[in-house]
């Protein structure tokens, strides 16, 4: 069995970060470890949420675990908390990281044109060099405008979608892939750019009028759940794609839905038999 290591908050109440990763990437048929960086009541749109940093615990765990022998088929970090924290990871990256290890990299720090609650430029910046240590990195457009230079848009077309991915490829992974790209009226999805064959790779699929919390956290958990059974990175996109836009459709039909997350706990069946 493959196993993931996955790096990211919990947020206890709220249905993203871990509380994704590991039924999604655990249903996928990894071994799921996870090394929480933080504890959260809640994610960070609720009001009055609380916060435990954990990075304190990041260096004694990497310890043992390498005392243990432990070795990775992958490691996905998401949301992280600080910027000290961030070159935490970066080591942890490089102690555990072999010829063997694929390393997923979702910069998660923002959305819709602006930063989340707890994030300035200096952790913009510490997040780009961290995509310096993945084999694929997952960013929306707003956190690609953030760590490129480039300007926010809106009403875009694949000119500036292509111009993003040349300038994320320079962060230095071999793989930049952006969400939430829509290249059509009513459509939505990925285009992402392979720096080993010079390859794109875009896919749309219907836009559902409707934007969820935990979306792209469900988006990456997929791709990483995929890419370990075996699926290339084009199609453990694809896959992804499918199935948020699915689950939020799901979620929308429901009429006694939470606003803080999706459903994706009655989609998760169908995740299984998607090819
Ligand atoms: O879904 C991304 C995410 C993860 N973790 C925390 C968040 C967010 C987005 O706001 O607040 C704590």
């Amino acid at each position: 069995m493959k196993r993931v290591l996955t790096i990211q908050d919990i947020s206890c109440l709220g249905k993203c970060s871990l509380t994704i990763a590991l039924p999604v990437i655990s249903a996928l048929g990894s071994e799921t470890v996870i090394l929480p960086t933080a504890v959260l009541s809640t994610h960070t749109m609720f009001k009055n949420f609380t916060v435990k940093d954990l990075s304190d615990q990041i260096e004694p765990i990497a310890a043992h675990w390498k005392s243990e022998d432990v070795h990775f088929d992958a490691i996905y970090t998401g949301y992280l908390g600080t910027v000290e924290q961030i070159d935490q990871i970066k080591e942890l990256i490089q102690t555990f990281k072999t010829d063997a290890t694929t390393v997923i990299i979702d910069p998660v720090m923002a959305d819709n044109g602006k930063l989340y609650p707890a994030f300035d430029m200096d952790y913009v910046k510490k997040n780009a060099g961290l995509c310096a240590s993945a084999d694929i990195i997952v960013p929306n457009i707003t956190e690609a405008a953030f760590m490129t230079g480039m300007e926010y848009k809106e009403e875009y077309d694949e000119a500036y979608i292509k111009e993003m991915l040349s300038r994320l490829n320079e962060l230095g992974a071999k793989i930049s892939v952006l969400t939430g790209v829509s290249l059509e009226a009513g459509k939505t999805g990925v285009m992402g750019y392979d720096s080993t064959t010079g390859e794109y790779y875009v896919y749309q699929n219907d836009k559902v009028p409707a934007t969820y919390h935990g979306t792209g956290d469900l988006f990456s958990s997929t791709c990483v759940g995929e890419i370990m059974k075996g699926m290339d990175w084009k199609n453990a996109m694809r896959i992804a794609a499918d199935y948020t836009a699915h689950t939020i459709e799901v979620t929308l039909s429901n009429p006694k839905k939470p606003w803080y997350g999706v459903d994706f706990e009655a989609t998760i069946p169908m995740l299984l038999s998607m090819k």
